[in-house]
């Protein structure tokens, strides 16, 4: 590794739940951890991370943990040094002193523009382009994730899927259906929890708190835990990142939303339903129905039918009761199916490793 590329900025903003903070944590660990670099991770909302690592101090002005340096990113920003590689995330905005110290350095920083994942194929397109500064001796690169390679990739620690397989062959058969609940309150929960409610058979569903379980508790009433017939609906803590991934190994049907969830939920190789984050006019059902064209294309028909009408059920609020029975049924073909699409995924480069060499010197 060049000494010039040592030194990573990733500046993260907070906007709304766990999504931006969980992909700049992990990616900030993995460089770490991965590819010996010297990460400093700019926070404007450290509480918000504490929820994922909870070793996390949330008074501290800068912290180091697992490795990565944590900042408090207030509005009293000060420059002290300009690192190799700065990673804005998620368009977040870099401060004005940042950026005029970049354009005095010498030689620049990689600048790259960290963007939300999508299946839809104008990433590619995208993928790696350019934007020169309007004032400055500048350019910022745009990195977007995705599931072919000529996307930015996947974030998946180098080790992922054998930690999976290992945790998964020693694990005893257990007596109920695990599900796991992670969504946001505009998911028809309740009808999912009234159609669990009548299982024949014993269902366990897991729910953390936030938004999943102010769901539930507005169905249900109380606090919880609830019986209903065969159906236990537990609250859970919200856990750390590496545990959330132990559950969703763990669980039969996971339930995801948003971005991160979403992909460890791939790389679990468990079947999973997908509540994707709304965006006005309806265009998250766009990147909907083109992830659901990608990740479907190598099912058998009714395996196919069964995993597109709970997706779309399930973000739709239409249709719920009459996909899930056909969901339910086939949930061992999309587990299998699920280990396959991961393996697969899984021969690309993973985003840090992409990103590392995106950052490289040309040589
Ligand atoms: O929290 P999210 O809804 O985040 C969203 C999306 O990223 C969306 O695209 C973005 O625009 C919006 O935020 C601002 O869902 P996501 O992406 O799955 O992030 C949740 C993170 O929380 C993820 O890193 C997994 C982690 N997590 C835990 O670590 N422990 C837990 O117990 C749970 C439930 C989640």
């Amino acid at each position: 590794m060049a000494a010039m590329q040592r030194h990573w900025d990733i500046f993260c903003r907070v906007i709304d739940n766990y999504g931006d903070i969980g992909v700049c944590w992990r990616l900030a660990r993995q460089l770490v951890a991965e590819h010996d670099l010297a990460v400093r991770l700019w926070l404007d909302d450290p509480a918000s991370l504490q929820a994922l690592a909870p070793d996390l101090l949330i008074d501290r002005p800068t912290q180091r943990v697992a490795g990565v340096e944590i900042v408090h990113w207030t509005d009293d920003f000060a420059v002290d040094r300009v690192a190799d590689v700065v990673i804005e995330a998620f368009a977040c905005e870099l401060p004005a002193a940042y950026i005029a110290a970049m354009a005095a350095a010498s030689p620049k920083p990689y600048w790259i523009n960290l963007e939300y994942l999508t299946a839809e194929s104008w990433a590619e397109s995208c993928h790696g382009m350019a934007s020169p500064h309007p004032s400055q001796p500048l350019v910022k690169h745009f990195y977007f994730p995705g599931f072919t390679p000529a996307t930015g990739g996947l974030l998946r620690e180098m080790d992922l899927l054998a930690r999976r397989d290992a945790e998964v062959s020693n694990r005893p058969p257990g007596e109920a259906l695990e599900i796991s609940l992670f969504c946001y309150d505009t998911a028809p929960v309740g009808e999912l929890l009234d159609i669990l409610a009548a299982s024949p058979t014993p269902v366990s569903c897991l729910v953390p708190p936030g938004k999943p379980l102010a769901a539930v508790s507005a169905h249900l009433g109380g606090a919880g835990p609830w019986q209903l017939g065969q159906l236990r609906v537990q609250p859970i803590p919200f856990l750390a990142q590496d545990d959330y991934d132990r559950l969703l190994w763990r669980c039969a049907i996971n339930f995801v939303r948003g971005e991160d969830s979403f992909v460890r939920a791939q790389w679990a190789g468990q079947a999973f339903v997908w509540q994707i984050y709304r965006q006005d006019e309806k265009a998250h059902l766009v990147k909907l129905e083109a992830f659901l064209e990608r990740y479907t294309a190598g099912l058998d028909t009714a395996t196919k039918a069964a995993a597109i009408a709970l997706f779309r059920a399930w973000n739709t609020g239409q249709g719920l009761a009459a996909a899930w029975p056909d969901f339910l049924a086939k949930r061992a073909q999309l587990a299998e199916y699920n280990r396959l699409w991961a393996a697969e995924l899984a021969g690309a480069a993973d985003l840090a490793a992409g990103l590392v060499k995106f950052c490289s010197p040309k040589v």
